[in-house]
């Protein structure tokens, strides 16, 4: 288990004005901001970070979505941040989402659903890395 995960603030969070609200529940929750920016995804860019989903149906609406509006990346540091960090922002469907998860509070839609979380060490390291360079430790 490794003590960082990666998030993005997503474009539907963002333009709504929730971010601090936000950073603040994460922050309450006892993660540490270890590297955080604003930044607005090419559709390139962001077809490249969900390649992995290319072979859904909602690569195509997913990609357009990321990229259109800012978002803000952020690499947290905290014990068990990849677990501990995806129970914070509950299921990727708000309706199943648990009461005051970020996404209970925050999402409109499984698409529209205001934050991301890695889902394993392993992706919080690639992910943390297409958004930040020079951080060694993982
Ligand atoms: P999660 O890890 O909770 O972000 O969810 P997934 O890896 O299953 O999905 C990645 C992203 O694809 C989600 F953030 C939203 C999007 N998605 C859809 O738009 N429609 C779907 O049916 C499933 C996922």
């Amino acid at each position: 288990m490794q003590k960082r995960t990666f998030t993005m603030i997503k474009p539907d969070a963002f333009s709504k004005g929730n971010s601090g609200a936000i950073l603040q529940q994460i922050e309450k929750a006892g993660f540490r901001i270890v590297a955080i920016k604003k930044t607005w995804l090419s559709a390139e860019k962001a077809g490249e970070f969900y390649a992995v989903h290319k072979e859904r149906p909602f690569y195509g609406e997913l990609v357009e979505f990321m990229s259109s509006g800012p978002i803000i990346a952020a690499i947290l540091e905290g014990d068990n941040a990849v677990e501990s960090f995806r129970k914070l922002i509950g299921a990727t469907d708000p309706a199943k989402a648990a009461e005051g998860t970020i996404r209970k509070l925050y999402a409109e839609s499984v698409g529209k659903n205001a934050v991301h979380g890695s889902d394993s060490d392993e992706n919080a390291k690639i992910e943390g890395n297409f958004f930040f360079s020079g951080l060694e430790q993982w």
